[in-house]
């Protein structure tokens, strides 16, 4: 499955709702891809959710990410690792690494990551051990020195994405600001592009 990150990296979070719901949702709106973000829920539960989702996607050609679960990779086209989550076990698929600084982004370019998540880039509440809004000014300098793609994450609205798109970052995931809306898909047909 081939990674092209443009415009909104689709959240699907099991704390927001039914997530196989969201992933429906967001691969209507467009979303260039999907991660699987359940925290909290069993492997079993997730390992169904992506059961339920994988096909979906496949249809899109859009590529579906598990968030954390190292196990169940093979149920998607990737895994995304925090900093905290060890190294990626051989043959995962796609590999997404969450990165705070310009130290972590060359190690996740090392490590052969597909592409880094950047954030968080203003405060949220989504992710409480997340810390302080990053900002743009290192947004920037990630994107200078970067040769693998960028997503943009947290605290991210409708409001500051045009500041967020003036950094020239290609693609922003965000979770609150549509799951957390009184209209999902009308929030994340905005997002889009
Ligand atoms: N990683 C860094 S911030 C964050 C994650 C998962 C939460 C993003 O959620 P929101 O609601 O878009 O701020
Ligand atoms: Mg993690």
């Amino acid at each position: 499955m081939s990674l092209h990150l443009q415009g909104l990296y689709g959240m699907a979070d099991a704390d927001f709702g039914d997530p196989v719901l969201q992933g429906e949702m967001l691969l209507r709106a467009g979303a260039c891809a999907i991660q699987l973000r359940a925290k909290s829920w069993r492997q079993d539960q997730v390992a169904q959710a992506l059961e339920r989702l994988h096909p979906l996607c496949k249809q899109a050609g859009v590529p579906l990410i598990v968030n954390d679960r190292a196990s169940l990779a093979h149920l998607a086209d990737g895994l995304h690792l925090g900093q905290s989550d060890g190294p990626f076990p051989p043959d995962c698929g796609l590999k997404g690494r969450s990165t705070h600084d310009v130290l972590q982004l060359h190690a996740a370019i090392q490590e052969g990551a597909d592409y880094v998540g950047f954030g968080p880039m203003y405060s949220t509440s989504t992710k409480t051990e997340a810390g302080p809004g990053r900002g743009l000014a290192p947004l920037r300098l990630i994107l200078a020195q970067s040769r693998i793609p960028v997503v943009a994450i947290g605290g991210i609205t409708l409001a500051r994405l045009p500041e967020l798109r003036a950094t020239g970052v290609e693609s922003w995931a965000v979770i609150s600001a549509v799951l957390g809306a009184e209209d999902p898909l009308q929030a994340a047909q905005a997002f889009r592009a």
